[in-house]
């Protein structure tokens, strides 16, 4: 139930603050202890069509601007989140439940993105080449594609619309952006701050309501050429299909069955430290998050009980106070779905080495938490091991050397990111080349990404495509080769061939 006196948010559109046409609201809830965070509109396919609307009309003057003029409000944009880091970050730590250290990790991203994304305005390199004919000129150059549907998660509420929005824009495209219903005030302030940064009327708009509603209607919306979706496999396979007919350029990031590998050569405190990082951070609800220790069996025992022992010493609280370790997931349905895994840990025969539970006491009653939890004596084929749970919730595989620990770590669906800790270079390469991801890491777990580095996976986290990095323009702009004959005359490429 609203608060007397809670805050209501609206609709950005063409430059304005709008309800939804229907006037319904959700509620944003903080998940530590269940206050409502702010009222939004619970909007419909009808508002979807207004923000494209405004979106195609803001595009035909936005692609014209010069890219290092969008650089320049990028720039400011950028600046604008740093200045608000601290906000925000707090914000995040109420609205998403993130530890503070995290949370201004999340900001600081966005902010890096920002500035990276900023300085493509004066590169968005194109190629030119010889021409086959004397007298002709060729090049070839990224064009904008018009209105981008962009579609985002919330456990990186401000990260990800910054992968997604940023290079977009510099492209000189326009944007209907859909935040995800569990983080709609920092997807708020995010635009807030894009228009502070004087980005022009309808270049940007935000609708906020559900997937259903407003993500349909945004992927079935013939005037948005691009849908941009950070989500689940089920999503994205949606997504594809009702998207089919209008023949969009989809771009999806979704799950992750991450592991680290640990061989018996490894640094084990490097490792453990880097386990707990990864599996426990975020509470575990991250794409990249590494749901599967695959160790080499010299080392499972010793392994298995300083993970254990981290996992307990991990402090359960509330984001944004400053001794917690790990916060609360998003909502409860996520607890129940976390908490179903470990049913089905334990009937497939794990050994459930920690965790697996609700913690009890005040502190908790009214939050979504749950305890860091580890199994044991897993095999690879489990659905433990297989399935992504978004939780903190990992899994430890013993293996009897390198080729067993590569087709493990390879024996899923998912292919986003992996970590080997080896002191063998050899076995480093190997691992580099054979392990089937978008992303490997060597002597550091599966979490920590850079912005200017493509982002993504293989498999079925993803279509093919990759976000961050130079990688980004590829999913925001069309390629257009240009050529130019001076020669004033016919040439027939291909046929004039004497030269
Ligand atoms: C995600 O979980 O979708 O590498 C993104 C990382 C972060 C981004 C994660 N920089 O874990």
């Amino acid at each position: 139930m609203a608060l007397l006196g809670t805050k209501s948010f609206q609709n950005y559109i063409g430059g304005e603050w709008v309800d939804a046409a229907s006037g319904e609201t959700f509620e944003s809830v903080n998940p530590a202890n269940g206050d409502t965070i702010g009222i939004f509109p619970r909007s419909s396919s009808q508002d979807v069509d207004r923000a494209v609307a405004a979106a195609k009309a803001a595009y035909e003057e936005w692609r014209l601007v010069p890219a290092p003029k969008r650089g320049e409000l990028l720039f400011r944009f950028a600046q604008l989140l740093a200045d608000a880091k601290d906000e925000l970050t707090e914000l995040m730590s109420r609205e998403m439940g993130k530890v503070l250290a995290e949370a201004g990790g999340d900001v600081q991203e966005a902010i890096d993105m920002s500035f990276y994304m900023a300085g493509e305005g004066r590169r968005l390199v194109g190629h030119t080449t010889p021409s086959e004919l004397r007298d002709k000129f060729n090049m070839s150059v990224r064009m904008p594609i018009g209105v981008i549907g962009v579609i985002t998660p919330w456990n990186f509420p401000i990260a990800i619309p910054s992968w997604k929005i940023a290079p977009a824009l510099i492209c000189g495209n326009t944007i209907v952006f859909k935040p995800a219903t569990d983080t709609p005030r920092l997807g708020e302030r995010f635009v807030e701050l894009l228009d502070e940064a004087g980005v022009p009327k309808g270049v940007v708009n935000v609708v906020h309501g559900g997937g259903g509603e407003v993500g349909d209607a945004l992927v079935r919306h013939p005037d948005v050429p691009v849908i941009t979706l950070t989500g689940s496999r089920e999503t994205g396979v949606e997504v594809m299909k009702r998207a089919a007919e209008n023949l969009k350029h989809i771009h999806l990031e979704l799950g992750g069955k991450n592991a680290i590998i640990v061989m018996d050569d490894a640094d084990l405190d490097l490792a453990v430290e880097g386990i707990v990082w990864s599996a426990f951070g975020t509470s575990g609800q991250r794409c990249t998050a590494a749901s599967r220790v695959i160790v080499h069996e010299r080392l499972y025992d010793a392994l298995a009980s300083r993970v254990v022992a981290a996992a307990e010493g991990l402090r359960l609280g509330a984001g944004w106070e400053e001794d917690t370790d790990v916060g609360p997931l998003i909502n409860r349905r996520a607890v129940e779905k976390v908490h179903s895994y470990t049913e089905i840990g334990r009937d497939e025969g794990a050994e459930l080495l920690t965790g697996g539970e609700t913690p009890t006491g005040n502190a908790f009653d009214r939050g979504a938490f749950y305890r860091p939890t580890v199994f044991g004596r897993v095999e690879p084929g489990m659905r433990i091991a297989q399935e992504e749970i978004f939780g903190p919730t990992t899994a430890l595989i013993p293996v009897a050397g390198f080729e067993e620990a590569v087709r493990a770590a390879n024996g899923v669906k998912y292919g986003l990111s992996s970590s080997i800790y080896t002191r063998d270079v050899n076995g480093a390469f190997r691992a580099m080349r054979d392990l089937d991801t978008g992303i490997t890491y060597i002597n550091a777990g599966t979490i920590g990404a850079e912005v200017h580095l493509p982002f993504g996976g293989t498999k079925d986290t993803g279509n093919g495509h990759r976000e961050a990095g130079q990688a980004a323009l590829d999913v925001f702009t069309e390629w257009k080769s240009i050529y130019v004959d001076y020669s004033g005359k016919l040439q027939k490429a291909q046929i004039d061939t004497a030269e």
